[in-house]
């Protein structure tokens, strides 16, 4: 007997999928929020799926978390305290304790149970909730973002895609609301999405952004399992500039970021220029 394949499919819109060969289904419940799968696929390991779309997996998830982390971490000349809203992988984190100047990291997760999934299925990602210098809350990051004001000197928006519960990380108000949580000279850096795919949601987050900050520069990284591989990260900053401030490289421990690719990152192809002129 031919032995069954097993696929996971995401369908990424109503003409696009991404499908990946499956050993086992590790994992699915359906938690307050959201669904939550764990499989193990045959190409990029153990793969964390929130409502059908994947998040992350053990073979390309250095590539996001190191982007979305030491970008502003670099930008920033001296981040002492950190906040992650989302992120409950934990993978972020992990590169933000990297740094010798981070003296506190909350992590804001809404959903408990993507925490302890991580822990148990990705422990490799999950292991810098465990550095003393993390505190984290499981709560909802807007409500935190709005009750802390002047508190933080970078926040990272390690969101899922703009569905279910991180619809509301994508409006303007959130943004004001991050804007108002920083100290004076702060950043943030949000997850946005693919501009092969998602042109009109990467246009209307620019221009938000663009009308809370002084600064706001769009990035690009390759994560072969997202929708494209073309992957894009948005700054908005208050005073520091991500290429004029950019701060030599505190880490080696990388595999993906290096002082060449936060610079390249920001070269952008001549179609997400105009996207952004929109
Ligand atoms: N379509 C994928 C978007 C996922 C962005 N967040 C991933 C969370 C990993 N920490």
């Amino acid at each position: 007997m031919v032995p069954a394949e097993l696929w996971f499919t995401e369908r990424q819109n109503d003409n696009l999928t991404i499908g990946l060969r499956i050993n086992k289904i590790l994992h699915s419940e359906t938690t307050e929020f959201q669904t939550l799968d764990v499989v193990e696929t045959v190409q990029y390991g153990n793969l964390l799926v929130l409502d059908g779309c994947v998040m992350t997996t053990d073979a390309d998830e250095f590539v996001y978390h190191e982007m979305i982390a030491h970008v502003p971490m670099h930008t920033h000349p001296n981040a002492k305290k950190v906040l992650v809203v989302g992120g409950g992988d934990g993978g972020a984190i992990r590169e933000i304790v990297k740094h010798p100047t981070v003296e506190r990291a909350v992590l804001a997760e809404i959903d408990g149970r993507v925490i302890e999934n991580s822990k148990r299925f990705f422990p490799q990602i999950a292991k810098g909730l465990s550095d003393p210098r993390v505190e984290v809350q499981v709560t909802d990051g807007i409500r935190h973002v709005q009750e802390h004001r002047g508190e933080y000197d970078v926040i990272l928006v390690d969101s899922t895609d703009p569905v279910g519960p991180a619809v509301g990380l994508f409006a303007r108000d959130f943004y004001q609301a991050v804007y108002d949580a920083l100290k004076e000279d702060g950043l943030f850096v949000a997850q946005t999405e693919s501009p092969f795919v998602n042109q009109d949601l990467i246009q209307s987050v620019h221009r938000d952004i663009r009308s809370v900050f002084p600064i706001t520069e769009l990035y690009l990284a390759y994560v072969p399992t997202y929708p494209t591989g073309m992957w894009s990260f948005t700054m908005g900053s208050k005073r520091y500039h991500p290429l004029r401030d950019r701060q030599p490289a505190r880490t080696q421990d990388t595999r993906y970021y290096t002082e060449a690719v936060h610079q390249a990152a920001f070269a952008l192809p001549r179609f997400v220029q105009e996207l952004l002129k929109g």
